[in-house]
């Protein structure tokens, strides 16, 4: 089998998604996502000028050859542009390999190792009432573990609570990358934050009990020792997970945060190797991996760190947010159901546009992600669908603090 195909495309149902589109001699078509929020046309620029035209002649079925040839022959490696564009490299040709062998790709990764993925929501509120009423929405859905995020008295406007309106039609929380020719401004003050945390998630557990596997992103805007005394705080509400508690660069600083707290720690969806995970889990400073098939080079590296994790107990919480496309997503379900080490799976859902553009075969039944049978990875790129939405310019919001200084977002 040869390649004789690779065509780019950036379409914008609701947001923007950039997708690779690989064709063959025997007329079999994968595709890959090769999306990166807020930077899309630099990936596919990189893919455009500098990859499409080596993969023409050669032959698909050599996934780990080829990534490996895109990842040491660029010289430079690593970063997220470059293994975004990997990735929909080695997501395509895993998508040709199953349909070549009529099988779903977790199938060729060592087959299912449970019946479903358990998947979590975003709840998010501006005050505890509309907070409890987006939970008690998401468990209607059927989800069993909600992300909880809150606004903070005194801050205008906080990472991860949903706007009043959803002018975009996508169905999740909140809208995190803003149309328009430059980034919103945010505000942010940690000690309110600090102060103000727990008592919701006192209020959560008392309203909801025990039972809830309950999750927070601290979205990389405190310090190690910020970060510590959160964790502290939280300890009494049990959570499943804290994430993002320090900026990910800083990898040091959670040997600090680990000292002080047995709160589980999640980091790493601005990784984009399995190098970037070394320390962390070498010396079992975290206890979950962020990483998306999309910005980690792929299903094969994820396969690969989740074989490393595993030695160490650290099970697998991939990156699902609405800006990792229906390609990316099923991509890590399939990891996701053939690892040993599966832990959840993060689950916003995508719009009725993007599932037009985009279609799925994944399901959501009570609570549980499956990838589905369909050979291949299971997502049809329709092509006529994604003409009709052309790419718009958009930006992740930034923070300040009150004096100016940009901080995290
Ligand atoms: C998450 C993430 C996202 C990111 C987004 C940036 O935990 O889902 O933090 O909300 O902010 O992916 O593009
Ligand atoms: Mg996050």
């Amino acid at each position: 089998m040869k390649i004789t195909k690779a065509e780019v495309f950036v379409t914008s149902p609701s947001r923007n998604f950039v997708t690779l589109r690989i064709e063959t001699d025997e007329g079999l078509v994968g595709i890959g996502d090769a999306t990166l929020n807020g930077r899309e046309l630099a990936v596919a620029a990189y893919l455009k000028e500098h990859v499409v035209q080596l993969l023409i002649g050669k032959d698909p079925s050599n996934i780990e050859d080829t990534w490996q040839f895109l990842y040491r022959s660029s010289y430079w490696r690593r970063g997220p542009v470059t293994m975004a564009a990997i990735a929909s490299v080695d997501m395509a040709l895993w998508d040709i390999k199953g349909k070549a062998a009529n099988m779903p790709v977790y199938q060729l990764l060592g087959g299912a190792s449970r019946r479903g993925l358990r998947a979590y929501g975003h709840a998010s509120g501006t005050d505890i009432e509309s907070l409890f009423d987006s939970i008690r929405a998401h468990l209607e859905q059927g989800y069993k573990s909600v992300r909880v995020q809150t606004a903070i008295p005194g801050i205008k406007a906080v990472y991860g609570v949903a706007a009043q309106t959803q002018a975009s039609g996508e169905r999740y929380d909140y809208e995190p990358a803003g149309r328009g020719a430059f980034p919103t401004e945010e505000d942010w003050d940690t000690r309110a934050y600090l102060r103000h945390l727990p008592t919701v998630f006192e209020a959560v557990r008392n309203e909801f009990g025990p039972e809830l596997p309950l999750l927070h992103d601290g979205h990389h805007r405190m310090t190690p020792i910020q970060a510590a005394r959160l964790g502290k705080d939280l300890e009494p509400y049990d959570l499943f997970w804290l994430e993002d508690c320090t900026p990910a660069e800083n990898q040091e600083g959670l040997r600090l945060v680990r000292q002080h707290t047995t709160t589980p720690l999640a980091i790493g969806e601005i990784f984009n190797t399995i190098w970037d995970f070394q320390l962390l889990i070498k010396e079992q400073l975290i206890d979950y991996v962020r990483a998306a098939s999309t910005h980690f080079g792929g299903i094969s590296p994820l396969k690969k760190v989740m074989a490393f994790a595993e030695q160490y107990q650290i099970k697998s919480g991939f990156h699902g947010p609405t800006d990792i496309s229906p390609i990316g997503f099923a991509a890590q379900l399939h990891v996701g159901l053939s690892i040993h080490n599966y832990g959840i799976q993060e689950y916003m859902q995508h719009s009725a546009a993007t599932n037009q553009v985009f279609e799925q075969q994944m399901t959501f039944i009570d609570g549980y992600l499956h990838p589905g049978e369909a050979p291949g990875l299971g997502v049809e790129f329709n092509v006529e669908a994604a003409n009709a939405f052309p790419y718009q310019q958009a930006y992740l919001p930034y923070n300040r603090l009150v004096d100016g200084t940009v901080h995290d977002w």
